[in-house]
């Protein structure tokens, strides 16, 4: 469990003066100003352990983000990742005691993290995982949840079992529709229901699908699921079950709370192709893939440039279906011109891009990047409204200071 112990622990160095000081040893976070006012005066630059400052949002449960200037490396390091929990109570968990039971199959199994690694064909993907909720403190007017900037998201190189081989070991019967995940974490108090989620079958048997124990070469971090996570690429995090313990194979819709009331957007709202049948309803639908996106990362708004050229990097992402192109304007939108794209890391991954911009005048100016996807679909000017704030995709601006 997240105590002030284990925080302190992990913040000595930082705090000198205890817990609710430790943000002045590291200044004032790089919060965005379109966040509601109070976040980010509120908000602190705070070490979790084995983690570097991130942007403290809450701390029990802890959400942090991950500050725009991380992502100049298109992998995000493991120190630097955000963390996302719903419930305050995440265990330490043992990895020599850890089991993951797999139920609702013909074989009910039981593995270990040994089993896990040793027993069925290790798999590698670059995927980005962002909670739904990513830029909702964006959000005009703005809505209840955890008010997030640019930074509830990350990319990382994950390395685990394929779901679909530890299903096929469990054998799925007939009328599978969906499988289940549950965590080590539980509620503090009965008032929030525990963090269980599903997914439809065809996606746990998706070859993308996995159950990873790495995370960059390394152990996930106790934060970002130590010692087993659900990784869904493509889709936002909330499917990535973090800690998970139990996977349970339904021939019924999962009906708790994070499947029924949460996580859900209205009905075609927002253009996307994976959809998620068996718990649709006329008027809303679970969330499912990310929206393509991208983010200007080279310069933060204020920062000066030299007159002459500037240099602007970024990156951007979708859903899976891969990175087509991006375009930057200099003039307010009337005009875009493509950047260069970087090394493609799959259709999964974040994908750099740069860009050369004249810096002619001195003054203001205003860059602005949007990303298009393999199937078309773009940015867009302004964020389509939804109750709880998901899919935030508007196109990015940063204003450059020429000197
Ligand atoms: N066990 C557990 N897994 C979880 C959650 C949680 O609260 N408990 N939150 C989900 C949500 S909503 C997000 S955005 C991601 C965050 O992953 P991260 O903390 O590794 O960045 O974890 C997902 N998996
Ligand atoms: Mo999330």
């Amino acid at each position: 469990m997240l105590t002030r112990r284990t925080l302190l622990a992990g913040t000595a160095g930082l705090a000198t003066a205890g817990f609710a000081s430790s943000a002045g040893a590291q200044g004032k976070p790089p919060v965005d100003p379109g966040v509601p006012s109070g976040v980010g005066e509120s908000a602190t630059l705070e070490a979790l352990p084995g983690k570097k400052p991130l942007i403290k949002l809450s701390y029990r449960p802890p959400n942090y983000e991950t500050p725009v200037s991380v992502f100049r490396d298109v992998i995000t390091p493991n120190d630097s990742f955000f963390v996302r929990w719903h419930i305050a109570d995440i265990p330490q968990v043992d990895a020599s005691k850890w089991t993951l039971k797999v139920g609702g199959g013909a074989t009910p199994l039981t593995l270990t993290l040994d089993q896990l690694k040793n027993d069925f064909t290790p798999v590698e993907i670059v995927a980005v995982c962002q909670c739904s909720g990513n830029r909702r403190g964006l959000s005009n007017p703005h809505v209840p949840g955890v008010e997030w900037g640019y930074g509830a998201m990350g990319n990382a190189k994950w390395k685990g079992a394929r779901l679909k081989d530890i299903l096929a070991k469990a054998g799925v019967p007939q009328g599978a529709i969906e499988v289940r995940f549950n965590g080590a974490d539980k509620p503090v108090l009965d008032k929030t229901p525990d963090f269980v989620k599903s997914i439809p079958v065809g996606k746990a048997l998706d070859d993308n699908t996995i159950v990873a124990y790495e995370m960059n070469g390394a152990p996930l971090p106790h934060f970002n699921g130590f010692p087993a996570r659900i990784v869904v690429p493509g889709w936002t995090a909330t499917y990535w079950m973090k800690q998970v313990v139990d996977i349970d194979i339904l021939t019924k819709p999962e009906e708790n709370f994070w499947m029924k009331a949460a996580y859900r957007v209205p009905a075609k709202m927002f253009p996307t192709t994976e959809r998620f049948l068996t718990q649709e309803t006329p008027v809303n639908t679970p969330i499912t893939e990310i929206m393509v996106n991208s983010l200007v990362t080279s310069h933060a708004s204020g920062a000066r440039v030299a007159r002459g050229k500037a240099i602007v990097k970024g990156i951007a992402w979708d859903g899976g279906s891969g990175v087509q192109s991006v375009e930057v304007s200099v003039d307010g939108g009337k005009s875009w011109t493509q950047a260069a794209l970087g090394a493609d890391q799959g259709r999964f991954s974040f994908r750099e891009w740069t860009f050369e911009i004249a810096t002619r005048k001195a003054g203001k100016l205003t860059v602005m990047a949007r990303a298009t996807n393999a199937i078309g679909q773009t940015q867009v000017s302004k964020a389509i409204y939804n109750p709880a704030g998901y899919h935030h995709n508007v196109i990015h601006s940063v204003v450059l200071d020429v000197a």
